[in-house]
């Protein structure tokens, strides 16, 4: 990773170290050992990297036919998936996330956000308009999709490299150039990106990154570049909002994907199993630190006891332990100042009066991990819908449960919340789920799943969890602008 165990900048296709040698470490989740030192990005390394991009632009990568950066999208793709292990190793270090979650989901979407761009800039479609001009003559109106230009990509830290080349994948196969900031947690993949990219020859400068923290650092400097031309941005809310008011000097225009406070709603007709199994997933994934988990669960009266227990039975055959370990069911929480946000929520829940059915603290681990930011899936019953626990995202691995006695009401307890990112609803009344997906106000409603993706789809967030929709040609949207052409020929 260009030195050591160092991660650096990779600024006009070079790793480099920041101008006064800033740096910060970089520290294991799952037993807080050091994995290595980041370089700390500030104005100096924004400048540069969006210099560099600007100049990209200008060079052979501005002028590139979309033919020829298809094959360099699918040849990033290719080297993706032949340093599998590579990636994989750097997200897992990272992240301290089950490699059997890791190989499955983040490193092949890592490959395929390449692909499936480079197929949806082949075949964009055109429009053509006829007319009669005032003198008589005729017109052809048609037009065409320019990039935007430099593209600042704002990461998180939970699904770093998928949702990382989520964006840059789209920038690129758009034509524009990209100054990525990872998140400070996890510098790992976006650094190794770096390599991917001199080898199959992307041209220098079009893909960047500067390593840093956000607010009044590399993350506040890049989004108020006025180089830049567009921000897309996947964190929370009031990071945000804090972007936005950024993207205001310079009317540039942001897409956001932010944070959810999501709904499952079980209905006793459903599939009992694969509910279970469903929320489950939603509720316990990645520790739950997934953006479309669900901490609320809805589930009809009738089935509500059995749910909670089958629920419950999930949650304690989750066994925590080594990312590499084929039995470990759950990692650790990103970081100790993460884990400390969720443990309060646990001792609110608490205070709040809930019911913990499961979980509610910390587990015991060997020895050798007690440094990491473990916590214990966990489940509640009894809160009042006012209390935080219910109101505000904790994103960690756990969920409130409660019973509902009719469609309206569980549509109604749904939709009470300022956000409005996705919902999953278990049901075998087709109708229901229809009259449902119509009524819920979200971006995303998975009926009898979750998080079962097709990249051509749109996908993004309603009220407080997003603006705009990326994902297949609904991507252009953002990455593109279109430029009419008029071109009077009689
Ligand atoms: P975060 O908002 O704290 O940080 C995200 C990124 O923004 C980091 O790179 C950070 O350094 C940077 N940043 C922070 N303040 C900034 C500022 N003022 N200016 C510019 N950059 C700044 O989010 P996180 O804790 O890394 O990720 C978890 C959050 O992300 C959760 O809220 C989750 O719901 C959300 N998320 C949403 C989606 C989605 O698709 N809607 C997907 C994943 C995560
Ligand atoms: O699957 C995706 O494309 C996507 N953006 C997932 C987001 C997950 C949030 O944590």
């Amino acid at each position: 990773m260009a030195d050591g165990k160092d991660f650096l900048h990779f600024i006009d296709g070079r790793f480099v170290a920041s101008a006064g040698g800033g740096r910060f470490e970089n520290r294991s989740p799952v037993d807080g050992s050091l994995i290595g030192h980041v370089a700390e990005g500030g104005g100096a390394e924004v400048d540069a990297a969006v210099a560099a991009a600007r100049a990209a632009l200008r060079g052979p990568w501005g002028g590139m036919p979309v033919a020829r950066r298809v094959e360099l999208l699918y040849a990033v793709a290719d080297e993706i998936n032949r340093r599998f292990d590579d990636f994989l190793a750097a997200e897992v270090a990272d992240t301290g996330k089950p490699v059997s979650l890791a190989s499955h989901i983040d490193i092949p979407r890592g490959a395929a956000n390449f692909k499936i761009f480079a197929d949806v800039i082949k075949n964009v479609p055109a429009e053509t308009f006829e007319m009669a001009t005032p003198d008589g003559g005729q017109a052809l109106n048609y037009s065409i999709r320019v990039p935007r230009g430099v593209v600042a990509v704002v990461c998180p830290w939970n699904l770093p490299l998928l949702l990382m080349t989520w964006k840059v994948g789209p920038a690129l196969a758009c034509g524009n150039a990209v100054v990525v900031k990872p998140s400070e947690e996890t510098p790992g993949t976006a650094t190794l990106l770096g390599e991917v990219m001199n080898k199959v020859g992307i041209p220098k400068g079009v893909y960047n990154v500067v390593h840093g923290f956000g607010p009044g650092a590399a993350g506040e400097f890049l989004t108020a570049h006025p180089g830049v031309n567009a921000i897309t941005f996947t964190g929370e809310t009031r990071t945000g909002t804090a972007i936005m008011k950024a993207a205001a000097g310079g009317v540039r225009p942001v897409s956001f994907e932010l944070g959810g406070k999501n709904a499952g709603i079980v209905f006793a007709d459903a599939d009992f199993e694969a509910a279970v199994d469903g929320i489950s997933r939603a509720a316990f994934a990645n520790c739950g630190q997934v953006c479309l988990g669900t901490e609320r669960v809805y589930v009809e009266r009738p089935i509500f006891e059995k749910f909670v227990g089958a629920l419950k039975a999930r949650a304690e055959g989750m066994r925590p332990g080594l990312p590499q370990d084929q039995a470990t069911g759950i990692g650790p929480l990103i970081s100790q100042e993460h884990r400390a946000k969720v443990l309060s929520y646990y001792e609110q829940a608490r205070a709040d009066g809930a019911t913990v059915v499961t979980g509610g603290g910390v587990p015991q681990m060997p020895p050798a991990l007690t440094g990491g930011s473990w916590v214990q899936p966990t489940i509640w019953t009894g809160l009042p819908e006012s209390s935080a626990v219910i109101r505000e995202e904790i994103f960690g691995p756990c969920c409130h449960i409660a019973p509902f006695d009719s469609e309206d009401e569980a549509v109604q307890r749904a939709n009470d919340t300022p956000y409005g990112l996705c919902t999953t609803v278990w049901t075998s009344n087709l109708s229901r789920a229809h009259r449902i997906a119509g009524r819920i106000e979200v971006g995303l409603c998975w009926i009898n799943s979750w998080f079962l993706r097709d990249l051509r789809t749109p996908f993004g967030g309603s009220k407080q969890s997003g603006i705009g929709r990326e994902g297949g040609v609904h991507s252009l949207e953002f990455y593109t602008e279109l430029r009419n052409v008029c071109v009077k020929y009689a």
